[in-house]
């Protein structure tokens, strides 16, 4: 272990160093661009110094809002040779170079902390961002609910836990067979060992091809895509965001009409992806209707999402006893856990922050000091890294990581 002594200057530093003018790239190499779902993160860390830098993160984020309301998971400001697949691979046509598929949407979440903090021009700020926010939650519920109301990623980068086993059976049943050639660049950044597989990446590559050859028609898309999994990254951050943005309406007297009947579909979606012989939140493939049976960090945002359980509280509680380093992004008593390959055990300290946000909503303060505790354990031990072994501690993938800075400045330091 690695003391690192003075955490608060260091994670300050990593943010600054990671901004690129008004947006902050997630680590320096591995991932050169605006990401979504970080960007919101890091939106957090800058508002403990700097609030006028936090709105503009999550502003810029929304430059790149699609017409129809979407909001892409990267944003390609600057050409940068060092990642795969760039804007030509993707070949979308927003207002900024962009990817093609979302992320979980948690950018209205952080944005209301964010406006909670700021009592001089919170208001007027997010006045400007409110419609944006309201018209990504629209576009969510028009193109990415199944039938019982869940919300559903099409591709595993949808759902921003690339590897997760949650996608193993759904990945298996598709053909990549003519995905053709490609060179991965992530490899040539950090340990291939930790990363996807080849098996997957050529998933990830095929799945972007169809999205790029329907010209990212949604409509076309739910039956062209052949991966669609209802999952609960984005079934419970997008009942979170639906509660935040009803609740920022109300403040500000703003329209926001059919939010609450949204609010109530999408808490019949959360409770149909609970799985009883498991005992924990899964995922389900929308195609098929089969469950993934998998027990993963992202389970454990229930409570994020204003979903109490008790079985899940149990789980959790035994997860806090018995993993070194919690919450695991996948059980360690199942066959398919690995300790250090990216969403198939490794422990993700923004993941955690998520989980504490739902724990202390919930009159669950106990857990949510412990897992904080733990957390910040975890980062002034072992550094900002992008993710961590939840037996050692030891950090794995990209170092100076955007988000595991922010976490520490607004949460776990
Ligand atoms: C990708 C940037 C992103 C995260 C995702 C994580 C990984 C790779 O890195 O995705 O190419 O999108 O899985 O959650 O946003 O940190």
């Amino acid at each position: 272990m690695n003391q690192h002594t003075n955490p608060d200057r260091e994670a300050r530093s990593i943010l600054i160093a990671n901004d690129r003018g008004g947006y902050t790239i997630p680590t320096e190499g591995l991932y050169p661009y605006q990401w979504n779902w970080d960007s919101a993160i890091a939106a957090l860390g800058f508002a403990q110094f700097d609030l006028d830098r936090a709105w503009t993160e999550i502003e810029t984020l929304f430059t790149g809002q699609w017409e129809d309301g979407m909001v892409p998971h990267i944003l390609f400001h600057q050409q940068d040779e060092g990642y795969f697949p760039g804007p030509d691979v993707w070949g979308c046509n927003g207002p900024i170079p962009s990817s093609g598929i979302i992320q979980p949407p948690i950018a209205a979440t952080m944005a209301r902390k964010i406006w909670e903090q700021d009592t001089a021009f919170g208001d007027a700020r997010m006045k400007e961002l409110f419609p944006k926010l309201l018209a990504w939650h629209r576009w969510i519920m028009k193109w990415r609910l199944d039938e019982f109301g869940a919300v559903c990623t099409t591709h595993p980068w949808e759902a921003g836990r690339d590897n997760a086993p949650d996608w193993d059976n759904s990945m298996a049943r598709m053909d990549a067979s003519d995905v053709g050639e490609y060179q991965r660049r992530d490899t040539s950044h950090v340990n291939s060992d930790d990363r996807p597989t080849k098996f997957d990446y050529d998933r990830y590559i095929k799945l972007v091809q169809i999205g790029r050859d329907a010209g990212w028609d949604q409509q076309a898309l739910l039956s062209l895509n052949p991966f669609r999994v209802a999952d609960p990254t984005m079934t419970f951050t997008t009942l979170r965001a639906a509660r935040d943005v009803l609740m920022i309406s109300e403040k500000l007297e703003l329209e926001a009409e059919g939010l609450s009947e949204d609010i109530e579909k999408l808490e019949s979606g959360a409770r149909s992806l609970w799985n009883e012989d498991l005992g924990s939140f899964d995922s389900r493939d929308a195609h098929t209707g089969e469950m993934a049976e998998s027990i993963s960090n992202a389970s454990y945002l229930c409570w994020y999402a204003g979903m109490e359980s008790d079985r899940m509280l149990k789980g959790l509680k035994s997860v806090l006893e018995t993993v070194p380093y919690p919450v695991p992004s996948y059980d360690p008593d199942m066959p398919k856990f690995d300790a250090r390959r990216y969403w198939r055990g490794p422990t993700w300290a923004f993941m955690n922050m998520m989980i504490g946000f739902g724990l202390a909503d919930m009159e669950h303060a106990q857990q949510a000091e412990q897992l904080r505790q733990k957390t910040a354990e975890l980062i002034s031990g072992y550094g900002f890294a992008e993710y961590f072994d939840p037996k050692t501690g030891s950090p794995a993938g990209g170092q100076a990581f955007t988000w595991t800075a922010a976490v520490w400045l607004h949460w776990a330091g």
